[in-house]
């Protein structure tokens, strides 16, 4: 009974992916008429770059992997990469440090995250352009007329709304990120939250927040895709970006707006350090032997049993590392109101739960049963998740395989 389950609910996910696959093939073939035309041949940049065949198709596979699609769709992937750079965008910055720029612009030697970055079509980026004043107003206003629903708005920072929002002013007119902010994403065709300050208002919003700052949802009451994070992973904005090439629309958000492939999985759950966790063994002070062997960090206050990201799988710097690989604990800046929620941030909180159980119990015996009913789980809900994850196929795209 339970393998004749299995098989059929192995079958519906196949169905599934065909079906999103016709989707997908449509909508490119489409897309490829209306996009402007491309700023530069992406072969030519990957070549120009360094970077190999190999390379990029290396990338394209983990990169399918990372938005929780299957193999199949690989090529997409690299397709939606080649169409990358033809979507135009605005890119304001409000209240913030530009750490999430920096992270996307910094790098040591190009791959193929960075490329596309760098060849990314902004018509308006206050801090990279090299226009002014007058000069970059004049960007901003061509671009909403040559693109009126058609571009996509990256909003790096919070709004200030104290003071009829004055305490943020941009520009030669002198207008307030509230009103900047609210033209803009008006005439967008999507608002991607790039970092915590803009996705859920962070240190702008801390308490006392003095400048009574929010995130640009609350302050503009619009929905946003949330790539949470200060800074955040640029593969999860180039995913989010890739995902509205392939399908139209936005990527499966979870909880507080974020996408879930990126925020879809707890810290704790993928941290190299968890069976440290799991067997007992703690950092108790920093430098110490168990922080030489690379012990669990709870004790020395990581957030990683509240925090939903998946830094651990996409790291930082090229793949190079992520704050608990380097030896600190999480902060849980993917979270809203992390300043206030998570302090002290290298103590454990006391009475914040671990689903539902004591923050300081240990965890070997729980997570030992909780194992076994997961995996039970896993195949039971493989179709229903892959639906979750990609959203529901027409029910007029009838799977081309079937009745042969
Ligand atoms: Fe905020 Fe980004 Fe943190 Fe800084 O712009 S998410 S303070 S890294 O720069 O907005
Ligand atoms: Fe990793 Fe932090 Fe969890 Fe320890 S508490 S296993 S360091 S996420
Ligand atoms: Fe932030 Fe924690 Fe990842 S501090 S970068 S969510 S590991």
């Amino acid at each position: 009974m339970g393998k004749k389950y299995d098989s059929d609910s192995g079958k519906n996910v196949e169905v599934y992916y065909r079906q999103l696959m016709k989707q997908c093939k449509v909508h490119m073939e489409e897309q490829d008429k209306s996009l402007p035309p491309a700023r530069a041949d992406l072969k030519e940049t990957l070549k120009e770059g360094g970077v190999s065949r190999r390379d990029f198709l290396k990338w394209t596979s983990a990169m399918t992997a990372a938005l929780m699609l299957p193999p199949m769709f690989k090529p997409m992937v690299a397709k939606a990469a080649e169409q990358f750079n033809r979507v135009p965008v605005v890119w304001l910055h409000l209240a913030e440090c530009t750490g999430c720029s920096e992270a996307f612009l910094r790098t040591s030697y190009p791959n193929v995250d960075d490329i596309l970055l760098d060849t990314i079509s902004l018509e308006y980026h206050e801090t990279v352009m090299a226009a002014a004043g007058y000069q970059a107003e004049a960007c901003l206003e061509k671009a909403l007329k040559d693109f009126p629903g058609k571009f996509v708005c990256v909003v790096e920072g919070a709004i200030p709304m104290g003071l009829d929002g004055k305490y943020l002013t941009l520009g030669p007119k002198g207008k307030t990120g509230y009103e900047l902010a609210k033209e803009v994403t008006s005439k967008a065709a999507m608002t991607i939250c790039i970092g915590s300050c803009s996705s859920f208002g962070n240190v702008q919003a801390a308490k006392p927040n003095p400048t009574d700052s929010k995130s640009v949802g609350k302050a503009l009451g619009i929905s946003t895709v949330n790539i949470a994070g200060c800074p955040p992973s640029p593969q999860n904005f180039i995913g989010t970006i890739l995902h509205y090439l392939m399908f139209g629309g936005l990527p499966a958000l979870y909880a507080h707006g974020r996408p879930v492939f990126a925020h879809g999985t707890r810290i704790h759950d993928y941290c190299e350090r968890r069976p440290h966790y799991d067997a007992g063994q703690y950092v108790e002070e920093w430098g110490d032997e168990g922080a030489k062997k690379g012990w669990c960090l709870y004790k020395m206050g990581c957030k990683g049993p509240y925090t939903y990201s998946n830094c651990a799988k996409v790291r930082f710097n090229d793949g190079m590392s992520w704050p608990i690989m380097a030896g600190h604990g999480c902060i849980g800046c993917t979270e809203p109101d992390f300043w206030d929620t998570m302090a002290p941030l290298e103590k454990p909180i006391d009475d914040k739960p671990i689903g539902g159980y004591s923050a300081n119990a240990r965890a070997d015996t729980l997570g030992a049963a909780l194992t076994g009913a997961a995996v039970v789980g896993v195949i039971a809900h493989a179709a229903a998740t892959a639906a979750f994850n990609h959203g529901q196929p027409k029910k007029e795209d009838k799977d081309p395989q079937e009745g042969h």
